[in-house]
């Protein structure tokens, strides 16, 4: 039994930006009151790991354990944890729901304020570490989740049970990519039968917006991306268009001119699915005069900023950010996964690749290939 006993297990260390993960022996300390110590079966890698290793990401604490796409099995909790136990199938939630806090209690948001502070500072809420290697050193956590390392602890409010037979491998995807767009698109712009929409970048975020869309029924999905491997993935998802803007614009021709020709004077929603803050442009001038509403989803680097002319928003175009899709974690994630279930939302079909957590390093080599959604690791 290992319950109350720190965990020797294999994690992937990021020790410095720009530099390799370190595959070594960790210790995962025992959870403490209102934590969950959590053995990851599976674990995708995101750009947001990437962001964060490649040291860009003003908030990135080294040595740390990244990964926040993961699901597995509980091990053990600590005192006071009521709402999963041992042996539970879960998936950690960067976006965390205590139902009591502020936010939680807004009926306005995803967002909780229960765990931000310490989560941002690299550390449980009592503001210390689970981690450490095997010189002694302490490891920080990443987004409440750290899921690169066979054992992880998070708080209870960062952490729900699932149907058991969901397969893990795919549904650690709903802990980020896949949820964040499908929510995006059925929550936060809450896309209509017959509306007309247009994704701008099309990974796993855009494919899910261009699913979630696809689902309500739009009238027209205009998929936009500057990588034509793109392109028959936008179509499986349920996309009826697809613009290259390097290739596919006219002499004076611009994207946004493009798309407004495209749906008699601009689209019901756009999404913006890159981090570009001039695509983030584009993408709120396509909206129809009016009513058109621009989601941003897309995480820029730091210190950028957006802009238009204000006359786009007098004349009614609306700006919104989603976070994780407005999706409330713990209360609604196992309606996605029914859906998954039913065949009502694709997740199988982002996994482009897979590999054993040992090859972490060429997972994070695989998301710049224009073919790969996702790389799912396991242990
Ligand atoms: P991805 O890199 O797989 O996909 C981005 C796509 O955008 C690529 O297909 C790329 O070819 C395309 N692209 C790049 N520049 C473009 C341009 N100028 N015009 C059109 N297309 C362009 O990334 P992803 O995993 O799908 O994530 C997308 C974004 O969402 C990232 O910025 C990520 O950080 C962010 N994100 C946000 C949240 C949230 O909660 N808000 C959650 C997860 C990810
Ligand atoms: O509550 O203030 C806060 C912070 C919420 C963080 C939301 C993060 C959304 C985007 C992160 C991309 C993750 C992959
Ligand atoms: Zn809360």
């Amino acid at each position: 039994m290992s319950e109350g006993k720190p965990i020797q297990c294999k994690a992937a260390v990021s020790y410095e930006a720009g530099k390799p993960l370190v595959v070594e022996e960790i210790t995962v300390d025992a959870p403490k009151a209102h934590e969950v110590r959590i053995k990851i079966v599976n674990t995708a890698v995101c750009h947001t790991d990437a962001y964060t290793l490649s040291g860009v990401d003003p908030e990135g604490l080294f040595p740390c354990v990244l990964g926040h796409e993961g699901a597995g099995i509980v091990e053990s909790v600590g005192e006071g944890v009521t709402n999963v136990k041992p042996g539970d199938h879960v998936i950690a939630l960067y976006t965390a729901e205590c139902k009591k806090c502020k936010f939680c209690l807004s009926g306005k948001t995803n967002l909780c304020g229960a765990v931000r502070a310490t989560q941002g500072k690299g550390v449980m809420p009592d503001g210390t570490s689970r981690f450490h290697n095997k010189k002694g050193d302490t490891l920080y956590h990443f987004m409440g989740c750290s899921t690169f390392s066979e054992y992880t602890v998070v708080a209870d409010v960062s952490v729900v049970a699932i149907d058991e037979s969901a397969p893990l491998e795919s549904v650690c995807l709903l802990g980020c990519g896949v949820t964040t767009g499908f929510g995006a698109a059925t929550k936060t712009a809450n896309v209509q039968e017959g509306d007309t929409v247009a994704v701008f970048g099309c990974g796993t975020v855009g494919l899910s917006v261009v699913q979630g869309a696809a689902l309500r029924k739009a009238s027209k999905i205009i998929a936009v991306d500057t990588n034509d491997q793109k392109k028959d993935y936008c179509f499986q998802f349920g996309a009826t268009d697809f613009v290259n803007p390097k290739t596919d614009l006219k002499e004076g021709e611009t994207i946004v001119s493009k798309l407004i020709d495209m749906t008699d004077g601009g689209l019901d929603h756009t999404f913006d699915c890159t981090g570009n803050t001039k695509v983030m442009r584009d993408a709120l001038e396509a909206c129809h005069k009016g009513w058109g509403q621009s989601i941003i989803i897309g995480v820029a680097a730091a210190g950028e900023e957006i802009s238009t002319r204000p006359f786009q928003l007098v004349t009614g175009r609306v700006w919104k950010g989603s976070a994780f899709g407005g999706i409330k974690g713990r209360s609604e994630m196992g309606g996605l996964i029914e859906q998954y279930k039913r065949g009502d939302l694709k997740v199988d079909e982002f996994i482009t690749h897979k590999r054993e957590f040992d090859e972490i390093n060429q997972a994070f080599d695989d998301l710049h290939k224009g073919e790969c959604l996702r790389t799912v690791l396991n242990f």
